[in-house]
């Protein structure tokens, strides 16, 4: 059966990029079908940035009970029920299913947009067929999303072999977890099981957290050091071991085998774009899996486009939806661009976040010679910090904070994991060129401090803003300390290298 109706284009795929892209097409004026199999939203609360977002807060929750317990006023916290499991269970129970219920009321009763439900078939790219019916569009946009890329090493299909996918279906607690893969999911996906007493162990075949700024590695790897994880980079994962079910993980590190005893395995490495449905129309595929598509999100094929995870990196949500957008107006005649530039990132860190925003220290030096640093604390932190006492030092490591509650908490108690602030200035235009942090909270700002970067935001503008004390990332009166500068210099340089903190 052939529905009568045609659609200016059929979203072939309801995720984050589908579902902007088809909103943003109707809000034009267009008439969009999404087909969906599953869930509109994709993965998102599935088993990615709003699952991320819930079991980090658990984390985060763990690790304070834990730093807190009997400190001070705080009671001793009885830790003996704490589980990964547990919280990944209630998820699947109740926010799997709130989430799905709220995208799907949002897209097709608030928003109107029409939604095939069922498994998709591509029969041209102006015909799509779900459950028996052909649905005809005049432009077909592909957002088939990606999948976790796999290593082809023997073992790969061992029960407590797990990804980012995986992660809410856990139903037991693991004792021993190897992380292969150290880039922003495989350390954020470390720094949210160690909480719940299990113990880490990271493997990274080269760098880890190759495009984040010095200052920002640093402060993540002794934090880990400090709480037991342990990071190897530069290893080589060659086997997972196991009769019936992960037992552990070896590899080549250093010219030596090395074993590491696990009841579960995190597989990390990277996202292949899910491009296959794509290929009988005729549209160009990369090395890499994905589609390949202009700035217009255009594909080879005139009328087909493409968006989302299945057009390749950057694989983040803001990108998605952007490119959803572009297509959208695309469709509608505009001739509109994606914008890649200051794409701010982030890291869960529980009970901290990292965030990042335009250069990093060492690019900027690069780029632009000498640049002027406005940033706290200052200077290697004290080695061995005591709960609750004040100690020489202090005037770094303390203050101005940054942050909400927790990390003057995280400060206070011992740990001096009170993160940081760091802003990278070029001192002849008095321009901002990157912004980083450390902290509780700070990842809102970030939204708008990429706008800012990308204005050309000046020392000067940013100590004319009105800022509300304390805040996750006090950029504005930081940098009202030093704006007064003729010659900018920004606070005085302690150019320090922190110790190595990864396995040797
Ligand atoms: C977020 C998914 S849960 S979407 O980007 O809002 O569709």
């Amino acid at each position: 059966m052939v529905e009568r109706k045609e659609y200016d284009a059929i979203w072939f795929g309801g995720g984050a990029a589908g579902r902007f892209g088809a909103a943003f097409h109707k809000a034009l004026g267009g008439r969009p079908l999404i087909v969906e199999e599953h869930h509109l939203g994709g993965e998102c609360h599935v088993c990615r940035c709003a699952f991320e977002n819930f079991f980090s807060d658990q984390a985060s929750m763990a690790e304070l009970m834990r730093l807190y317990s009997g400190k001070s006023w705080y009671p001793k916290i009885d830790l003996s029920h704490i589980s990964a499991a547990k919280a990944s269970e209630l998820y699947r129970k109740v926010g799997q299913r709130a989430f799905a219920d709220t995208m799907k009321h949002q897209t097709e009763k608030q928003l109107g947009v029409e939604v095939a439900w069922g498994k998709g078939k591509l029969i041209d790219k102006n015909s799509v067929e779900v459950n028996g019916k052909i649905y005809k569009g005049k432009n077909l946009v592909i957002g088939t999303g990606s999948r976790p890329t796999m290593p082809n090493i023997p073992g790969i299909n061992l029960p407590g072999v797990m990804t980012y996918k995986d992660h809410p279906e856990m139903k037991t607690d693991p004792k021993k977890m190897v992380i292969i893969g150290g880039g922003k999911i495989g350390i954020g996906k470390a720094a949210m099981f160690a909480p719940f007493n299990i113990e880490v162990t990271v493997l990274e075949k080269y760098t880890c957290l190759p495009k984040w700024d010095r200052d920002v590695r640093n402060f993540i790897f002794r934090d880990f050091k400090r709480r037991g994880i342990k990071i190897y980079e530069g290893i080589d994962v060659k086997e997972i071991k196991g009769k019936g079910k992960v037992e552990s993980v070896v590899a080549q590190f250093n010219g030596e085998t090395m074993e590491f005893p696990c009841d579960a395995v995190m597989v990390s490495i990277g996202l292949t774009p899910n491009s296959e449905s794509a290929i009988p129309l005729g549209v160009k595929i990369g090395k890499g899996n994905e589609i390949i598509i202009d700035e217009g999100c255009r594909t080879n094929v005139p009328g087909v486009y493409a968006v989302g995870d299945a057009t390749g990196p950057p694989y983040f949500m803001a990108i998605a939806r952007k490119r959803g957008m572009i297509a959208a107006k695309n469709i509608m005649g505009e001739d509109a661009k994606m914008d890649y530039s200051f794409v701010p990132d982030h890291i869960y860190l529980p009970p901290l976040e990292a965030t990042s925003v335009g250069l990093t220290e060492a690019e900027a030096r690069e780029k632009y010679g000498d640049v002027v640093l406005i940033q706290v604390p200052w200077g290697p932190k004290p080695k061995d910090p005591k709960p609750e006492e004040y100690y020489p030092g202090f005037e770094n490591q303390g203050l101005p904070v940054c942050g909400r509650m927790h990390t003057l908490n995280l400060l206070f108690y011992g740990q001096n994991r009170n993160g940081l602030v760091k802003a990278i200035v070029d001192p002849k235009s008095r321009k901002y060129l990157g912004f980083h942090s450390v902290g509780d909270g700070a990842k809102t700002a970030f939204q708008y401090l990429s706008y800012l970067l990308k204005i050309d935001w000046t020392v000067d503008q940013m100590a004319n803003l009105h800022e509300i004390f304390l805040n996750a990332e006090h950029f504005i009166q930081l940098s009202r300390l030093v704006a007064g500068q003729k010659e900018l210099k920004g606070f005085a340089a302690q150019v320090y290298l922190e110790e190595d903190y990864l396995c040797r």
